[in-house]
């Protein structure tokens, strides 16, 4: 991924300066400035209307102070972060991360990538992310709560149904939304669809659980497809086991393939005889224990410390699920050198540049994260109108709808690329495709 058109170059050199110390952002920009290049060469109009500039530049950050009470009654403080990036298509949607290597540059990396994926899904949603370095590893369902209701403290002004909806992302699921979306009722007096992965009871959707992997599975058939070939009897590994992770194994094997090895952040467990994926669900969504427990259920499956050696398995179809960055250039090529002939990616940008590369120079069908892992946010957006129209839809008619959504999605990925002479290059397809729509919007709109 070079960049040579002289504009571009330019800006990513001010963007860089703009945005110190800030690598997975400046990682994120350059790859998409890369997948640009005919784009701009065509429509200098988009250039002349400052659309660049400022597709990069957050529309708003706020960041602000999480203090809360652990359960001996000992003070804490975090750091909460909330970026609106782009609503040239509608109001702010993205998730919410909790993790202790939250800092404002990750923020903006997945508030910047949400913006061109939530374009991708069709339905009119803006980018925005937020999350805190708060760590929920370990703490209580209280001291969860605590936390929770501090954040939305201050983080209730700043969002709305029609402004700004915030939804899971990692560290965050149905629990934490409830206690978000509690505290945000209380402190607004308004029952709104101001969250999205609500329990179903109260207002959320049936599907958005299993929506990220099943999209996942459903892009990546559709790419299999495309090229002639199938999940049917292909060796699959998930990494991460958390949301994404379940449901990518759990549709991938109801798609014939076997699923041998998945993991959490101290490492991986290998099933020769395919994931027993009932183990893993009560491990990971009932105990909220670590994936070594798996050995309990499969004493012959084994486990392995530190989560990068799961690229070292041989495989047929990589879907890292877990976080960013993952996939190095050295895993890369391991998984090349093992036969693997597809990466499809559940995680947001979990492939380094050089793993890219990698996969592209010899030949591998890759799904962008963008493209590949929008089926989330696309049922987040089934949600909100559901909410908006005070009606539920059943299973099969939220996950008809999502096929659909990864079923177009793929098609729109598939014509950039052609279009723009990448046939077959689905991460310039997404980032054309994504782009295109927010820039005409965004002219259209003139220079605000
Ligand atoms: P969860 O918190 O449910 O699960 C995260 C999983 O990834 C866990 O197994 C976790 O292990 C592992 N993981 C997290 N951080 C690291 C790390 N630094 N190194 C190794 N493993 C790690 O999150 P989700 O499943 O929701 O999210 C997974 C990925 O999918 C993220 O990149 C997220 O941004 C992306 N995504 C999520 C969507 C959603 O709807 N939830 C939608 C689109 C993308 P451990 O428990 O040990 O931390
Ligand atoms: O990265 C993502 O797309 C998400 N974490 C889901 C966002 C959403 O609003 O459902």
């Amino acid at each position: 991924m070079e960049i040579k058109n002289a504009y571009l170059l330019d800006l990513l050199k001010r963007t860089e300066q703009r945005n110190a110390g800030e690598p997975e952002f400046i990682q994120a920009v350059t790859e998409v400035f890369a997948t640009l290049e005919p784009v701009i060469e065509k429509r200098q109009d988009l250039v002349d209307a400052g659309v660049l500039e400022r597709i990069v530049e957050p529309e708003r950050q706020i960041i602000f102070r999480v203090p809360w009470v652990d359960d001996k009654g000992v003070s804490h403080v975090n750091r909460g972060f909330r970026v609106q990036f782009n609503s040239a298509i509608g109001p702010y949607k993205g998730g919410i991360r909790l993790h202790p290597s939250v800092n404002l540059n990750i923020i903006k990396f997945l508030g910047f990538e949400q913006t061109f994926k939530n374009s991708l899904t069709t339905l009119p949603m803006g980018g925005g992310k937020g999350g805190s370095d708060f760590d929920p590893k370990g703490k209580s369902d209280n001291e969860i709560m605590n936390f929770c209701q501090s954040f939305v403290n201050e983080l209730y002004r700043h969002i709305g149904a029609d402004l700004d909806v915030p939804a899971g992302d990692i560290g965050t699921g149905a629990r934490e939304i409830g206690y978000m979306f509690g505290q945000y009722k209380r402190l607004r007096n308004e029952w709104v669809g101001v969250f999205t992965g609500k329990g179903l009871n109260y207002g959320g959707s049936l599907a958005r659980k299993q929506a990220t992997g099943y999209g996942l599975c459903y892009f990546t058939n559709e790419m299999l497809q495309a090229n002639g070939t199938s999940f049917h009897g292909k060796t699959v590994l998930v990494s991460g086991s958390g949301n994404v992770a379940i449901y990518a194994c759990e549709k991938a094997t109801s798609y014939g393939a076997k699923v041998v090895a998945m993991s959490d952040s101290n490492g991986y467990i290998y099933d020769k005889n395919g994931i027993d994926l009932d183990a893993v669900k009560q491990i990971k969504e009932v105990e909220r224990k670590r994936i070594k427990e798996y050995l309990n259920y499969h004493k012959d499956a084994e486990y392995h410390e530190g989560c990068k050696g799961i690229w070292t398995i041989p495989c047929d179809i990589a879907l890292p699920c877990a976080t960013q960055n993952e996939i190095d250039g050295e895993s890369a090529k391991i998984l090349v050198k093992n036969g693997c002939k597809v990466v499809s990616e559940g995680a947001n940008m979990p492939s380094t540049p050089e793993a890219i590369d990698t996969y592209l120079s010899n030949g591998l069908l890759y799904g962008p994260a963008k493209a590949a892992n929008a089926g989330g946010v696309a049922t987040s957006g089934l949600e909100m109108t559901q909410n908006s129209m005070r009606l539920s839809w059943t299973f099969e008619e939220v996950d008809e709808k999502l096929h659909g959504i990864m079923k177009s999605i793929f098609k729109a990925c598939d014509e950039a690329s052609t279009e723009y002479g990448m046939k077959g290059n689905y991460m310039a397809g997404a980032n054309i495709a994504g782009f295109l729509k927010v820039a005409e919007a965004m002219k259209a709109q003139g220079n605000v």
